[in-house]
């Protein structure tokens, strides 16, 4: 099942196991009021819709071990976006109905930014080996995109019950030339899923991260028995997925160990830096660093006295990637922020005199004027305040 109801109380969902023991608060004659205005620590298991799933440190008063948020408004200003993954504070509990409000962020270790989560110390790339069919470039840039967090990467290649076992092999070898030891898997046969889940059951919060229809969520399912999250098969020439999950989520994989299903999705973006791009490269990283390249600047396109050179396998991929991460560089140059413009979203749209901007429904229901005082919205926990809670959540 996937992560559409906005049910706290799921037992099938990550609640304390995994993050601290419980301990129960007393509870004398029914929930005491005082407890609601405590505020308590937690962590960002889910990300649905306006709402937030937090799974506390501490159980509350009835064992209540999850709440559903809201994000305190003070946060939305500071524009502080909540991720999965994230240590937050909670204030405003109500106990019944397991509810509450988020009221500050933890500073984050890590932050992988598509798909949203905070904290992770492992990004495991999953690709399928057919069904869609592996593609060497697309492979790429999610290991680039990976690899630029800075956290630990893993590399799951995934439905290798479908291909014989020379052509494992011959993957396994080319992998290597790349840098990388791929965990070959099959959630149908459960072929490499037992080493795969010791690996990821090691403290801390991994990533599932890679196109759709690979088996992300799959894979799950094998690791964590008893999940049953929801799966869609593949269709159409390029063997595509169908956008199955839709939330980024976590759950408990053995003691202590958490790891997030995510959304799947085709293209990831390439690092901004075209200087540290290389760096990305796990085989060519030796021959960066101290008395590598000639030129500090280099970019390793053939340079007099490049370290890098081009007799490695990826090269032209780094070369393609390169081209692209310059063009961006070079459009984002050429866009300079325009008196009377606005970034939204990537986007640069005018920024409107106050006297024209139009009343949004909530002001309009209020009879409040365009230059209303901001603070008359200013509510905790108003629905609309928690518009753009899920920053990169969906594929
Ligand atoms: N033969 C085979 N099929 C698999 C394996 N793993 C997954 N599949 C199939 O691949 C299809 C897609 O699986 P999902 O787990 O939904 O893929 P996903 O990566 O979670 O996709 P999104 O949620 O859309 O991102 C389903 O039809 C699965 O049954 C495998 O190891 N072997
Ligand atoms: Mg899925
Ligand atoms: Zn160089």
């Amino acid at each position: 099942m996937g992560a559409e109801a906005p049910d706290p109380g799921d037992g099938s969902r990550l609640g304390s196991p995994g993050l601290s023991s419980v301990q129960r608060a007393p509870e004398p004659g029914g929930p005491d009021p005082s407890l609601a205005a405590m505020a308590v620590g937690g962590l960002v298991v889910a990300l649905e819709a306006n709402f937030c799933r937090v799974a506390l440190e501490s159980a509350g008063p009835g064992g209540v071990d999850q709440l559903l948020c809201v994000r305190r408004t003070r946060l939305g200003k500071t524009g502080q976006q909540i991720c999965v993954g994230d240590r937050v504070t909670v204030e405003g509990v109500d106990w019944t109905s397991r509810r509450g409000a988020v009221a500050a962020v933890a500073p984050r270790s890590s932050l992988l930014a598509r798909p949203a989560v905070a904290n992770c110390n492992r990004v495991v790339v999953v690709m399928a080996l057919v069904q869609p069919d592996l593609d060497p470039i697309q492979l790429t840039r999610f290991l680039l995109t990976a690899e630029a967090t800075g956290v630990q990467v893993d590399l799951v290649l995934t439905k290798a019950d479908l291909l014989t076992p020379q052509r494992l092999e011959e993957w396994r070898q080319r992998l290597a030339t790349w840098g990388y030891g791929p965990w070959l898997v099959s959630a149908q046969t459960g072929a490499g899923i037992e080493p795969l889940r010791q690996h990821l059951a090691e403290p801390g919060i991994a990533v599932l991260c890679g196109p759709s229809g690979v088996g992300k969520s799959s894979l799950l399912n094998a690791l964590v028995p008893d999940l049953a999250l929801r799966v869609g098969a593949v269709s159409g020439r390029l063997q595509r997925g169908r956008h199955t999950t839709r939330h980024v989520e976590l759950f408990a994989i053995g003691a202590g160990g958490l790891l997030a299903d995510t959304p799947g999705f085709n293209r990831p973006d390439l690092p901004p830096d075209p200087g540290a791009l290389a760096g990305l490269f796990p085989e060519v990283r030796g021959r960066l660093g101290a008395g590598g390249c000639r030129f500090t600047n280099c970019l390793h396109q053939g340079d007099p006295g490049c370290a890098v050179g081009s007799d490695w396998p990826r090269h032209l991929h780094y070369l393609q990637c390169l081209d692209q991460v310059l063009a961006q560089e070079a459009a984002a140059k050429s866009r300079p922020a325009e008196p009377g413009l606005k970034q939204r979203g990537g986007r640069s749209e005018p920024r409107l005199d106050p006297r024209l901007r139009q009343l949004s429904r909530k002001r309009r229901r209020q009879g409040d004027g365009p230059q209303g005082d901001d603070s008359s919205t200013d509510r905790d926990g108003e629905e609309g305040e928690d518009r753009d809670l899920d920053p990169g959540a969906r594929g």
